[in-house]
């Protein structure tokens, strides 16, 4: 069993129902077990500014499944909630993106782990740090991480109710 940690985002609809449904079946994958939810973040975008605001969330789940497996399923969740891929960075119903897998890092076709650009991102290190304070990255803590990234408007906007 490994323990692996996702990014949760989306900023179309009905933001928080598309959160609570991904959960959901993330937590009815085969062999996976989910562990811990974040707080909701209401985060401003980035990479194209010109978009709706997001929710992002992070949970922690322990899995029996393969990486790639695990990628591919997100991906079909993504699919089952009516994401379409159109504009690159643009607005999305759902976006699920595995951070990291255990201790293991890979890089390979459509899998990079840990996640490339996690930690330059406060929309994933602020939900990240609530449920893994204790996370290092190249022997830097989440939390001194965190402290030296722009965290205006970034709020904790309450739980799922699950
Ligand atoms: C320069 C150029 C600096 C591009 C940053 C950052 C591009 C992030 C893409 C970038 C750049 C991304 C989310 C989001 C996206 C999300 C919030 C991406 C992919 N996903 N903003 N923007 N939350 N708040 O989940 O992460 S698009
Ligand atoms: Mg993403
Ligand atoms: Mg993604």
């Amino acid at each position: 069993m490994v323990r692996a940690y996702l990014s949760l985002g989306s900023n179309l609809g009905n933001r928080k129902t598309y959160l609570k449904q991904a959960v959901k079946a993330i937590s009815l994958l085969s062999g996976t077990f989910l562990q811990n939810v974040s707080s909701i973040y209401e985060t401003p975008p980035w990479g194209l500014l010109e978009q709706p605001a997001f929710l992002n969330i992070c949970i922690a789940i322990d899995t029996n499944l393969e990486p790639a497996a695990l990628l591919s399923c997100c991906l079909g969740i993504e699919k089952k909630s009516g994401r379409k891929r159109d504009i690159h960075w643009g607005p999305r119903v759902l976006d699920i993106d595995i951070l990291t897998y255990g201790d293991l890092k890979i890089n390979e076709r459509g899998l990079t782990l840990p996640h490339p650009f996690m930690t330059e991102r406060a929309f994933v290190l602020k939900p990240l740090a609530e449920i893994a304070p204790t996370l290092f990255f190249n022997s830097v803590s989440i939390n001194e991480i965190m402290s030296k990234l722009d965290i205006v408007g970034i709020l904790n906007v309450g739980k799922l109710d699950l």
